[in-house]
């Protein structure tokens, strides 16, 4: 097993993980089987009940865990698929190791940061670099580790001392360390001393870099590039170039046409690694299908607008998959994506008259009207509830394509029954809890506790099934026509088993159920361009070269090329151009 560890140096934020998960991109091109773990110096235990205004999205992995965003990333980029265990908190390591010493594994030793929280640390990568993670089963043969935060802060010591450690234990060979580094560009002159002190910090603690990947908004001059190596004691070639490029899928490219790939994989003795012709043939596929989607990037000329109604608007990163999900979809349809920013509540009609809010309600609801797609995305508590409301019924009346993710679902449920069905009271559980029992449109699961907050969801991968007389469907057809699909959860609340027969004949069809047949998982508007709505979240799932089938069908319908898409999902020919 090959080990790229991957750390950061003067400050955070400036793109480690796109840096982590290109590298791992093109290691795969190479036809490596790579897998990632990311490290976060944080006490947190889980991401499940970290709020997003602070901390950005929830990302649910398919075993049901819930970690940081950044896994994400890895999944996406390296179409892999992750465990709970890939992610490592302080939080997490010390309660594994005071676990253990509660069960005696420390035969009564005091226990201590160096040797007994290292160790753990290192056991814990070893084991989890391990676990296969894609359809091949086999174990991976290289294994990105990103370091979150800055080398030197007071919370990741302990894991940079066990990194430290690590490269001994597997051998140099087979560690690679590779340190972010900011150079800042100021009246005109790119500064080095940043990352001169970051790579001193960096040393001083015991470790090396084997390539220093250098953030700059511009392309670094031969000179800069000669003093960084100079004052930080590497070669020229171990300076990597990475200014701002005008897509984040453009970093790989931009990382091999500098043979960054090259110096790596001597430096970890790839060659050494038996490889399969498929192998190769597989990481050449790849790579050019990589090609072929930044030229789609280069080459989008027609926009296509998408209006995301949701709650926390200005704090985007709590959509970060959503986002990814819209990117990677309209890559697919070579449309520029232009993401509209609706606030929900700002939809509502005002009871009170000031001025601010008369121009935030008309500038929303001009906002609506210019899109092209609407999507609601999930989210919970009451907050805009009624303006996502006012957002589907314009969406369906008006024809215009819409999807509706989880609570999206619940809405556009909430809508059909109040505008269609007629009783003007249909809310939900959640909203209302106090509200006329006969009015819940959406209802708490039976199952879950409600008491607890924080893992007492249902959550994770699950199948739904496709009822048997949906031939019609069109986002059955995107999904290739088969009669089930498996997509990951994080929800709480459902649709009320006592409406599907009134929804139903009113044309709201409910396509898709779990296994009993009674839970709604997919719900669809007959009778119109392309109104879908999940209970699950499908974006959790979307890879850059294989986007999300929802979103896919949203954005192609909104691009006015549905009937193109679905042709060629359903042929067996036609399935890689979409
Ligand atoms: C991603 O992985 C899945 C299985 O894990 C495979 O079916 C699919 O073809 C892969 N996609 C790409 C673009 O390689
Ligand atoms: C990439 O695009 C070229 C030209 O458009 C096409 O011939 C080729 O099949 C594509 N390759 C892949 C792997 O999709
Ligand atoms: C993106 O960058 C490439 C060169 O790196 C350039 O050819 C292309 O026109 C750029 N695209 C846009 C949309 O700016
Ligand atoms: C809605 O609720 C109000 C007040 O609770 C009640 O008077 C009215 O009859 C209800 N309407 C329907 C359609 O149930
Ligand atoms: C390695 C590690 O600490 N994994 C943890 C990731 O997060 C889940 C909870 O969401 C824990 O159960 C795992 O132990």
């Amino acid at each position: 097993m090959k080990y790229v560890v991957v750390s950061g140096g003067v400050i955070s934020g400036i793109g480690k993980g796109v840096l982590a998960s290109s590298t791992g991109m093109l290691l795969k091109t190479l036809g490596l089987k790579v897998t990632s773990i990311k490290i976060d110096p944080y006490m947190n235990l889980d991401a499940g009940t970290m709020s997003p205004l602070e901390h950005g999205e929830c990302f649910v992995l398919n075993d049901g865990g819930e970690t940081d965003l950044d896994l994400g990333n890895y999944e996406r980029y390296l179409n892999v698929t992750l465990t709970k265990d890939h992610n490592i908190t302080t939080g997490k390591i010390y309660s594994h190791v005071i676990a253990k010493e509660r069960k005696g594994d420390y035969l009564g030793k005091t226990v201590q940061v160096v040797p007994h929280l290292t160790n753990a640390i290192q056991d814990w990568i070893e084991r989890v670099s391990k676990i296969p993670v894609d359809n091949t089963g086999l174990e991976p043969d290289v294994c990105i580790i990103e370091l979150g935060g800055t080398v030197g802060d007071i919370e990741s010591a302990p894991f940079v001392e066990a990194l430290r450690q690590f490269q001994f234990r597997v051998g140099r060979e087979n560690f690679a360390l590779i340190h972010v580094s900011l150079v800042p560009v100021i009246h005109g002159e790119q500064k080095t001393k940043p990352t001169q002190a970051a790579i001193k910090d960096l040393r001083s603690l015991g470790l090396t870099p084997d390539m220093i990947a250098c953030r700059c908004t511009e392309k670094l001059d031969q000179p800069t590039i000669d003093k960084i190596a100079m004052f930080c004691h590497v070669g020229p070639e171990q300076v990597v170039n990475v200014h701002d490029v005008n897509s984040t899928y453009h970093v790989p490219l931009l990382l091999l046409e500098q043979k960054m790939i090259h110096y790596l994989a001597e430096r970890l003795s790839i060659s050494k690694i038996e490889l399969s012709i498929e192998d190769t043939q597989r990481g050449d596929d790849l790579l050019q299908r990589w090609k072929n989607l930044t030229s789609n990037i280069d080459e989008s000329l027609e926009t296509v607008k998408i209006a995301l109604v949701g709650k926390y608007t200005n704090l985007k990163d709590s959509y970060l998959s959503t986002i990814k999900a819209l990117e990677h979809s309209s890559m697919r349809c070579k449309r520029k994506l232009e993401i509209i920013w609706v606030e929900a509540s700002d939809l509502e009609p005002e009871t009170n008259e000031n001025v601010e809010n008369k121009a935030k309600f008309h500038h929303a609801w001009n906002c609506i009207s210019i899109a092209d797609g609407i999507l609601v995305p999930g989210g919970f508590g009451s907050r805009g509830t009624e303006g996502m409301v006012l957002a589907a019924k314009w969406a369906r009346e008006n024809n215009i394509p819409y999807l509706g993710v989880c609570l999206g679902l619940q809405i556009a449920t909430i809508e059909f029954v109040r505008n269609v069905l007629g009783n003007k009271n249909g809310t939900s559980a959640e909203f209302f809890p106090e509200s006329n029992e006969e009015d819940h449109v959406v209802v708490y699961m039976p199952e879950i506790d409600k008491e607890n907050m924080g893992g007492t969801m249902r959550l994770g991968l699950r199948p739904t099934i496709f009822e048997h007389d949906t031939e019609w469907s069109k986002i059955r057809k995107l999904y290739g026509g088969g009669s089930q699909v498996e997509e990951r959860h994080r929800h709480r609340y459902e649709i009320n088993p006592k409406l599907i027969e009134s929804l139903e004949n009113h044309g709201l069809k409910f396509v898709g159920r779990d296994e009993t047949g009674q839970r709604c998982e997919i719900l669809e508007l007959e009778n119109h361009p392309y109104f879908v709505a999940t209970q699950y979240h499908p974006e959790y799932m979307s890879k850059v070269l294989d986007p999300s089938t929802p979103f896919l069908g949203l954005v192609a319908a909104a691009s006015d090329m549905l009937n193109e898409v679905i042709e060629a999902r359903t042929s067996e020919t036609g399935k890689a151009d979409f």
